[in-house]
């Protein structure tokens, strides 16, 4: 069969003027399998080539699929943009069959399905295996109730079938790297041509404001050899220098892990790693951080979410403030760069609360903070516990973790963006950090650490001027998240109480 997969338009300030626009892993997994199967499969990235809906139609009837495939990495937030293209290809090619798939989907399918006709079938969970049945399903006309892990429209109604058992052997489909046409497309943290992998899926931690551990349910894991080979084939085929490891938690199994750096280590691939790892296990891993290093892995996003002890117990963190603190100490002593996630909302914000925060995210001294806005998803157990709250963003594209979306009682939505911006700016600005950077002798780590720095005032900027141009926020506020369930502008966006409280 003839199947398009299609990476939305949908455009952040961080892919264009951040670290720089990456691969859409997720087509590129359900691409695999689908190749292997014996279908005609191709890939336009229409964020990479920043597509018009036009542009995009016309290579749908160039290329004349009968499936078309869509879904993005930003879910939430990149869901608006997904159902306009879908439905301005179903408007012009009204026999393509739209299937549209990834988190959000996943969990508000029903509701997608009921208010947007232009798409036909959701796959909920994970795509590799769903994608394939379901292809098989069309092109030898089986009823698609057969067909496990889906949602589908019968007479008018929404249909959602069993669950599929999550796959139990990673390394059983492959990732459909021939679809990428250009490489040079891809590149990250100047350091040159970039993919994204996966180590691991899944996380065994309960934080309430993540829903990751209920997207794959089970933590799983590649055969670490099989992955290094993959990367050291990467590197040699293609040049590529730079991967980011898109696990949610890749060092839960500690020993796992470990096979994995030690491989790296030892193999002395000239690549890089951007990962994302609690704490806790950079403590538990004090003594193989060197070897972390020689594995290739450079910045390391640190979930710390919360400076405030009771507030990481609120969120079941299972990390301390000692942790944090020791954990970017230990990152600085090895020579890998540490990025803080600070995640403003968990409690109710004062200026005080900001300002404390910087004075602690400062005492941390990591090199870099990424500082995020709660975002009430409704499966999970955050999103569960707000719900009385009032929300001052209903435009669910802004729902991507830049955009403040819960109302505060103590500052208003124009004194929390001033408060965070400020944060931002203390943080990055500071004389005695800035000198450091420029005093720093190896000529390498100058030169990442100038980059990065560069590339996040771009974006502080960007966000500063472009507020300027959206509407009032204060327009949004005092709306309870249950009364979006009135609000026309929200069911257009399919967010509704029942996906809060199923
Ligand atoms: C790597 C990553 C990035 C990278 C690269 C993104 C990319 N282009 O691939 C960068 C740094 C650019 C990034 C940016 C953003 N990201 Co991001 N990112 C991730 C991360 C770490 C991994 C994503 C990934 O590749 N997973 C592995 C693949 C295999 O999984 P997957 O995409 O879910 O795909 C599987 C299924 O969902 C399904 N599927 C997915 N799509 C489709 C489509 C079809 C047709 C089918 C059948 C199946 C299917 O099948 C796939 C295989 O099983 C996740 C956190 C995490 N660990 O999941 C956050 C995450 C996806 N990002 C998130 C967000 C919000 C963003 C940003 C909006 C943040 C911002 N404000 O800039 C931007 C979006 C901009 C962009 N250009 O992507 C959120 C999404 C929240 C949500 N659920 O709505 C996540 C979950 C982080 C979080 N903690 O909540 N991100």
């Amino acid at each position: 069969m003839k199947i398009l997969l299609i990476n939305p338009p949908y455009l952040t300030l961080t892919s264009r003027l951040g670290t720089g626009h990456q691969i859409p892993l997720g087509l590129l997994k359900v691409g695999g399998p689908l190749l292997d199967a014996g279908h005609e499969v191709r890939l336009l990235d229409g964020e990479r080539r920043h597509l018009s809906l036009r542009a995009i139609i016309a290579e749908v009837k160039r290329f004349s699929p009968k499936m078309v495939m869509t879904g993005h990495a930003g879910s939430t937030s990149a869901h608006p943009t997904c159902v306009k293209m879908l439905a301005a290809i179903k408007q012009a090619c009204p026999n393509v069959i739209t299937v549209y798939g990834g988190v959000y989907p996943t969990y508000h399918a029903e509701a997608i399905l009921e208010q947007e006709d232009a798409v036909d079938v959701i796959v909920r969970g994970e795509g590799e295996a769903v994608s394939l049945d379901l292809v098989k399903a069309v092109e030898s006309e089986h009823p698609l109730h057969d067909v496990k892990g889906i949602a589908y429209r019968c007479r008018g109604k929404p249909v959602v079938t069993s669950p599929r058992p999550v796959i139990q052997n990673l390394d059983e489909f492959r990732i459909g790297w021939e679809l990428i046409e250009n490489w040079d497309d891809y590149q990250c943290f100047g350091l040159g041509r970039a993919g994204v992998i996966q180590f691991s899926r899944g996380c065994p931690h309960r934080c309430t404001y993540c829903g990751q551990r209920e997207f794959w349910l089970k933590w799983r894991y590649r055969d670490p050899v099989k992955l290094v080979d993959e990367i050291e084939w990467l590197y040699r085929t293609h040049n590529l220098r730079f991967f980011s490891l898109a696990d949610e938690n890749p060092a839960a199994n500690e020993l796992e892990w470990h096979r994995f750096i030690k491989e790296m280590a030892s193999r002395e691939i000239p690549v890089y790693f951007f990962a994302s790892i609690r704490t806790t296990d950079i403590v538990r891993d004090a003594e193989i951080l060197h070897l972390y290093r020689q594995a290739g892995i450079l910045y390391i996003l640190l979930g710390i979410e919360s400076t405030e002890p009771e507030v990481l117990k609120k969120i079941k963190k299972g990390s301390t403030t000692t942790h944090d603190l020791v954990a970017c100490r230990l990152l600085k002593q090895h020579g890998i760069f540490s990025i803080i996630a600070h995640v403003v909302g968990l409690k109710n914000e004062t200026w005080k609360t900001f300002q404390s925060a910087l004075e602690q995210l400062i005492h941390y001294d990591g090199d870099f903070v990424n500082v995020t806005h709660v975002t009430p998803h409704s499966w999970t157990e955050f999103g569960r516990q707000v719900q009385d709250h009032c929300i001052v963003q209903r435009d669910l594209g802004k729902w991507d973790y830049r955009h403040q979306i819960i109302a505060q009682p103590n500052l208003s939505p124009w004194k929390i963006f001033f408060a965070v911006k400020w944060l931002e700016l203390r943080f990055h600005a500071r004389p005695t950090k800035l000198r450091a950077i420029l005093k720093m002798r190896d000529r390498f780590r100058r030169r990442q650490l100038l980059w990065s720095t560069v590339r996040t005032g771009l974006v502080w900027l960007g966000e500063v001027l472009l507020l300027k141009t959206t509407k009032s926020p204060k327009e949004y506020s005092h709306i309870p998240i249950r009364g979006l369930l009135h609000s026309k502008s929200h069911q257009k966006s399919s967010l509704r109480l029942q996906d809060f409280t199923s």
